[in-house]
């Protein structure tokens, strides 16, 4: 006999455990999905195998009997479904471990089975199955334990009368993990929509022709080596540097920018009055000025957008105006010298395509500038919804008074893409040493490679393009005897030796010469 204080009804708490591992299970792998950009939700994929693999006979009985709401009946079809499936293996659990475990096992197979054979299906889908099983096994073993606890100590004829602690502790345990899934869950569903939805936006979203001829990017601006950086960045590849946290999901029909401040004239433009006007593409070598010396976060992309400057002479600044601080819909700010992004010889543009598409969600969709020859960190603000005209003494962008320069204008590099430090190579090998340089807006006229003491010695340049974009570079070396340090440095149009001087990244971009060893025997 039980003595009282003892569980009543433990199969029912049993149950219970494998509810709310359920919900982990469900509460992770939408947080994961969520953290993967929307992608492989298991409701979703489960949802729809179920929907294709159902017959046509049940498909409209439900449609019959649920009509729009036939896919809400589904989902709660399929809740009450796991309910009863997870409340069965809570029971196995307690009763015959790790049973009830592998219930949940079989259940993330199945659904990692869903997510990976859909259509549209990505390597990293699978992922949110397999955390969501993780969190949910632990959950059960965590909790069933805790019950089995209980009902040893309440088995025990000496205990006290006192509630029991482990009574506690299990109900402690379920609810707190209950709720905590409840919450995550919902909040990371409503999360992965709202991201799934903006992607379909962006799909839908159809860039108008540039005025300007496109730039063409000559075959010679390519130089043909394994292993050198491509000309133009692909978006894929594109570094991605920011403090979203989660990257800010805008339907550009809701989009609008307003230019306001120290100007004559407020002007607001939205999202339709952008695209219609006369668009220009322009090629533009965008970098961070957290950059190591032989560091990657650096790209070069086609922007497509509407020079700053025309909306600028809208505006009208007023006199003693000399920055212009541009807003993220996340709060990031930036502090833009007002001369660089009036001047008729710098492309500052409010950009929407990159690369022939529509911004890349981390990259700024819908609207973000770029300004060729400036950090990003003064200058290209994603997601931009404002730009105040104002002064560098009255405001500041957000990194300044994060110990960042005020003004980050781009200093003259170059780095070693190929070969990687510490290769070998044999006597007399053909080494092709090869990178990029650039200083955007000023350009790059020549490029010098030193094998150890050596002289320097110029490398071969790949076409410019434009200055507002980086160069490839290569020099074919003839492999000697010895361990090798190879330096590069840039010389710019304006005929400046990029100097060796090594300065760290703060306050304003690290300077110094991209140096790499080769063995050769
Ligand atoms: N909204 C927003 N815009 C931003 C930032 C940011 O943190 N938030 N970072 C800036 C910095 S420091 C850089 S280097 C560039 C990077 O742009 P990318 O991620 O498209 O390469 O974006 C700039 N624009
Ligand atoms: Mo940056």
């Amino acid at each position: 006999m039980p003595s009282s204080g003892s569980p009543s009804r433990p199969r029912l708490l049993a149950a219970s455990a494998g509810v709310v591992a359920a919900l982990a299970f469900l509460a992770a792998a939408e947080l994961a999905a969520l953290v993967l950009g929307g992608a492989g939700s298991p409701l979703v994929a489960v949802g729809s195998a179920v929907i294709d693999l159902a017959p046509a006979g049940a498909k409209d009985l439900m449609v019959s009997l649920f009509g729009t709401g036939d896919k809400v009946a589904l989902f709660v079809l399929m809740g009450v479904l796991m309910l009863a499936v997870s409340a069965g293996a809570g029971i196995l659990e307690r009763a015959r471990p790790p049973f009830g475990a592998l219930v949940f096992a079989a259940g993330g197979a199945l659904s990692l089975l869903a997510v990976t054979t859909r259509s549209d299906s990505g390597m990293l889908d699978g992922a949110p199955s397999v955390v969501g099983v993780a969190a949910a096994i632990i959950v059960l073993r965590l909790v069933t334990a805790r019950l089995r606890r209980w009902e040893a100590v309440a088995a025990t004829p000496t205990r006290s009368e006192a509630p029991l602690p482990e009574r506690r502790a299990f109900l402690g345990w379920t609810a707190t993990a209950g709720a905590l899934a409840l919450v995550v869950g919902t909040g990371s569903r409503l999360g992965s929509a709202a991201v799934q939805r903006a992607a379909a936006v962006r799909r839908a979203v159809h860039l108008p022709k540039p005025v300007n001829t496109p730039p063409t990017v000559p075959a010679g601006a390519s130089l043909d080596v394994a292993g050198i950086t491509p000309y133009v960045t692909p978006n894929a590849d594109f570094y991605r540097i920011d403090t979203a946290l989660r990257v800010p999901s805008i339907d550009p029909a809701d989009w609008s920018i307003r230019i306001h401040g120290a100007v004559e004239h407020e002007v607001t433009l939205t999202w339709d009055e952008l695209l219609a006007l006369p668009l220009e593409e322009h090629l533009a070598t965008l970098s961070c000025v957290s950059n190591e010396v032989g560091g990657d976060l650096i790209g070069n992309a086609r922007w497509l957008g509407y020079p700053i400057r025309e909306l600028l002479a809208r505006a009208v600044p007023k006199a003693g105006a000399d920055m212009v601080l541009s807003r993220s819909i996340d709060g990031f700010t930036a502090g833009t010298p007002l001369d660089v992004l009036q001047d008729d010889g710098t492309d500052a543009m409010l950009a929407v395509g990159m690369n022939g598409e529509p911004l890349p969600a981390e990259h700024g969709f819908p609207v973000r500038m770029v300004v060729p020859g400036l950090f990003g960190y003064v200058s290209a603000t994603k997601w931009v919804t404002e730009m105040e005209v104002t002064r560098f003494a009255d405001a500041q962008g957000y990194w300044t008074p994060r110990g960042w320069s005020e003004r980050g204008p781009v200093k003259l590099e170059s780095r070693i893409d190929t070969p990687a430090s510490g290769s070998s190579a044999m006597v007399g090998d053909r080494v092709a040493i090869a990178g990029v340089a650039w200083q955007p807006h000023t350009g790059v006229k020549a490029v010098q490679v030193q094998i150890g003491d050596a002289a320097w010695q110029d490398a071969e340049l790949a076409d410019s393009v434009s200055a507002d974009t980086w160069r490839q570079w290569v020099f074919r070396w003839t492999a000697t005897a010895g361990e090798h340090q190879v330096r590069v440095r840039a010389v710019s149009a304006d005929g400046e030796v990029q100097t060796s001087v090594e300065r760290p990244p703060a306050p304003n971009g690290a300077t110094g010469w991209d140096t790499i060893t080769i063995s050769v025997r």
